[in-house]
């Protein structure tokens, strides 16, 4: 029994002293100490002994079992110090680092040129008025002295709704119809907007920006649109800028025109206008032996791409960080 006793606290605490983990010491605790445990199996052997060696016996297992429970818990403790040392050498926190601080925000390119052209116009004493983006055929078409054969009305240029009663306007030029119906001359307005039509490549999205404007008034003429639309494009890209207006045609208005402008040694095409044609002042129910007006349309994305030298239109959509954050 002595000798039992002996081997069995000895080979008990090599063991403990060879554990390096704190779920092995958990092991080796309820292996010595819990209710099947080598030790306590030892203290089920008081009840079979002699009366008088029960005491001198059970005094001797307590004391082991009470130097085993202290080489447990002084292990247990020396392990989980060891962990902790490990991982504050591992999980250091460098506090001196600078913070990655809050990007800041910025208004898209595309955003920034709208804006442009709108407070320009302003100053220039147009109002901004804006409408819905789905339209029917008659705001968006008929009313423009645009005819059933236009090919604009294909289905291969404008996006049709399921029943095909309306449609994403194809230009902001419903919206100066529905002012025009709603108000009586003077009218001087000009209407930005999301435009849509069926086109997609380097130069052409199926969505993009427009700014339309027009100016209805007593003897208005091509005169007054030749001066406001070059002041405009003084104002917008900073310069004395060259103008051309070359004939061109459009449904709704007569004469048409092209704006070119000079840029460099070459002529760059910006915009269209006109004098509003007759057909359209009657469709809204303003007499034309009377009144007379300008109108003129500009892609908001064009005039972005000339701006900043963008040649990639898509480039707007893509919304690639690295692309939008150089305008900031
Ligand atoms: C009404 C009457 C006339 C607006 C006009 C243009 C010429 C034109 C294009 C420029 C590039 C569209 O953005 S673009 O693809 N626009 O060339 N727009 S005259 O004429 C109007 C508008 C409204 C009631």
């Amino acid at each position: 029994m002595n000798v039992d006793l002996d081997q069995l606290r000895d080979e008990a605490l090599a063991q403990i002293a060879a554990v390096a983990e704190a779920s092995a010491i958990e092991q080796l605790r309820v292996d010595l100490l819990g209710k099947k445990g080598r030790v306590t199996e030892l203290l089920k052997q008081l009840g079979a002994m002699p009366a008088d060696q029960r005491k001198a016996f059970g005094e001797r297992v307590n004391r082991v079992k009470e130097s085993l429970a202290q080489a447990l818990e002084s292990r247990a403790s020396a392990i989980n110090d060891a962990e902790l040392d490990r991982r504050l050498k591992a999980e250091t926190l460098d506090v001196t680092l600078p913070g990655r601080g809050e990007g800041v925000g910025g208004l898209h390119p595309v955003t920034r040129t709208l804006r442009r052209i709108e407070s320009i116009f302003n100053s220039m004493g147009f109002e901004t008025v804006e409408g819905p983006e789905i339209e029917d055929d008659w705001h968006n078409f008929q009313a423009l002295n645009i005819p059933e054969s236009h090919p604009a009305r294909a289905m291969q240029d404008t996006f049709y709704l399921l029943n095909a009663a309306r449609l994403l306007r194809t230009h902001t030029s419903p919206v100066q119809i529905r002012t025009m119906q709603a108000r009586k001359p003077p009218i001087r307005i000009i209407c930005p907007g999301r435009v849509y039509r069926v086109d997609f490549d380097r130069t052409h999205s199926p969505m993009f920006h427009q700014v339309e404007g027009l100016y209805v008034a007593e003897n208005v003429g091509l005169a007054d649109l030749k001066h406001d639309l070059q002041k405009f494009l003084s104002l917008f890209f900073e310069r004395d800028a060259e103008a051309m207006f070359r004939p061109s045609y459009f449904p709704f208005v007569e004469p048409g025109a092209d704006v070119h402008m000079k840029w460099g040694d070459r002529w760059l095409e910006l915009l269209g206008c006109g004098v509003i044609h007759p057909n359209v002042l009657n469709a809204v129910g303003i007499d034309p032996e009377r009144y007379s007006g300008y109108a003129f349309g500009m892609g908001a994305e064009r005039l972005a791409m000339l701006r900043y030298g963008v040649d990639d239109l898509r480039l707007f959509f893509n919304n690639d960080l690295r692309f939008l954050e150089q305008f900031r």
